[in-house]
């Protein structure tokens, strides 16, 4: 049996909303997000850095986000959600498959920690705008990306647990506007779905 260890409101969504929508059984290790957790001997035996999301699969063990998604589609859904090597929509999918932990990741979490994370004093908004700045950027990229599509590569495909999933969280942080239409609608559609709000909802 799958067996994931998560926290709510992180990446570790991701592959829950992939497990809801796949519909595969599996196993929730809820934490809590803190150090207390994370950090535990127990949790940095499963990820060195005590981060989330981590897969149990009968012996493997894996992090990072976008390989545990690859994993499971591979694996099983025998490559569901994903265009094959010899079509048109290939390329794209790695691109925005991609798009998400090397583009957006780093100035997302830049905006939480100067908007969340850190108490009003130690805030920076030099440091704040850039990251806004940069975010906006990669949203313009996504934005043309979608012009007459419902999904970035057209269907419904494993890019959507990624970048679709970032999509979501700047849309939290208010860096989704209404000269954005074409990434709202797509929030919009993402967020409609139940197995997207199963995983945002659990504990
Ligand atoms: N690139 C990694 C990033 C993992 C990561 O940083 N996860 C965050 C949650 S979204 C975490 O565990 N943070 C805890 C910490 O930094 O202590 C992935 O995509 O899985």
């Amino acid at each position: 049996m799958l067996k994931l260890h998560y926290a709510p409101n992180s990446r570790a969504e991701r592959v829950l909303w992939l497990l809801e929508e796949l519909e595969l059984p599996y196993e929730l290790n809820s934490m809590p997000f803190h150090p207390e957790a994370l950090k535990s001997d127990e949790h940095r035996q499963r990820h060195p850095l005590g981060r989330i999301p981590v897969l149990e699969d009968g012996d493997v063990s894996i992090y990072e986000s976008g390989a545990i998604i690859d994993y499971i589609l591979e694996k099983h859904k025998n490559g569901g959600l994903k265009p094959t090597v010899d079509s048109a929509e290939f390329p794209f999918y790695l691109q925005w498959f991609h798009f998400c932990e090397g583009m957006i990741a780093q100035p997302m979490n830049t905006i939480v920690v100067h908007t969340i994370i850190l108490p009003p004093e130690r805030r920076d908004e030099t440091v704040l705008g850039q990251a806004q700045r940069l975010a906006s950027k990669s949203l313009a990229a996504i934005e043309t990306a979608l012009e007459g599509k419902e999904y970035l590569i057209g269907d419904f495909s494993g890019v959507e647990f990624m970048t679709g999933h970032c999509c979501t969280k700047l849309s939290d942080l208010g860096c989704v506007t209404d000269e954005m239409p074409n990434v709202k609608g797509y929030v919009e559609r993402i967020e409609s779905r139940p197995a997207f709000q199963k995983a945002i909802s659990t504990q």
